[in-house]
């Protein structure tokens, strides 16, 4: 297929909580505009739709949902914003994204009760990322981090079954990154792969996840 435009690539930062993916993904899309790329931060859940906002209410503890509820706004919260997505994508703008459903599916089926196959189902068709950067980093280190523990999740022992889930959904989009290292010299890592991914994505239509 020919195209008038190349298209922009879709590139997920996945990750336990205090990671680093906010950090790093600010400054890749700062690095790529700078190059003359055109790129967009994006983040889920975005916090500022109506579904965002009992989003981030139960994030905050400040209200009860019961698991499989919370599980469908969190993927209502990605489905809401693929019209948008997709027109970017296709306008040639690259989406830097911190999470994705692999958060969805890995913080969802840490919980009792919620299977791995059940969390995916809502998921499958969303736009399938060019690449999944998944910055790895020991619970015990990211717990030692600024501000760990203030929301819901953030608690060693759940973050380890996160971590466990998240195992299970590598394929081979994805690239694994030491998010031990500075902030300068893991962004010099990503900035690699990104660029890497950007130029391959260009000849390729955009996939659906999990199908
Ligand atoms: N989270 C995030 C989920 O449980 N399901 C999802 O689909 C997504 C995108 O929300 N602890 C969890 C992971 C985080 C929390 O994310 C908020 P952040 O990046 O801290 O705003
Ligand atoms: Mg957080």
């Amino acid at each position: 297929m020919s195209r008038l435009i190349s298209r922009g690539a879709l590139i997920v930062f996945e990750g336990c909580d205090r990671s680093g993916k906010s950090t790093q993904c600010k400054k890749l899309v700062e690095a790529l505009n700078n190059d003359g790329i055109k790129a967009k931060l994006w983040r889920f859940p975005d916090r500022d739709t109506a579904i965002g906002v009992m989003i981030s209410r139960y994030l905050e503890q400040k209200c009860e949902l019961e698991d499989h509820a919370i599980h469908l706004l969190f993927t209502a919260n990605r489905w809401e914003a693929v019209p948008r997505m997709m027109e970017l994508l296709s306008s040639g703008t690259t989406l830097v994204v911190d999470r994705y459903a692999y958060s969805g599916v890995a913080f969802s089926s840490a919980k009792q009760g919620l299977d791995m196959s059940w969390c995916k189902q809502p998921e499958v068709g969303l736009p399938k990322p060019d690449a999944v950067l998944f910055l790895q980093l020991t619970p015990e280190a990211a717990s030692e981090r600024a501000d760990y523990g203030k929301e819901r999740y953030e608690q060693p022992e759940f973050q380890d079954r996160v971590a466990d889930n998240y195992k299970l959904m590598t394929d081979d989009t994805w690239k694994m990154i030491d998010a031990s290292q500075t902030i300068d010299e893991l962004h010099t890592v990503v900035r690699a792969v990104a660029l890497e991914v950007i130029e391959k994505a260009k000849g390729q239509d955009i996939g659906q996840l999990w199908t």
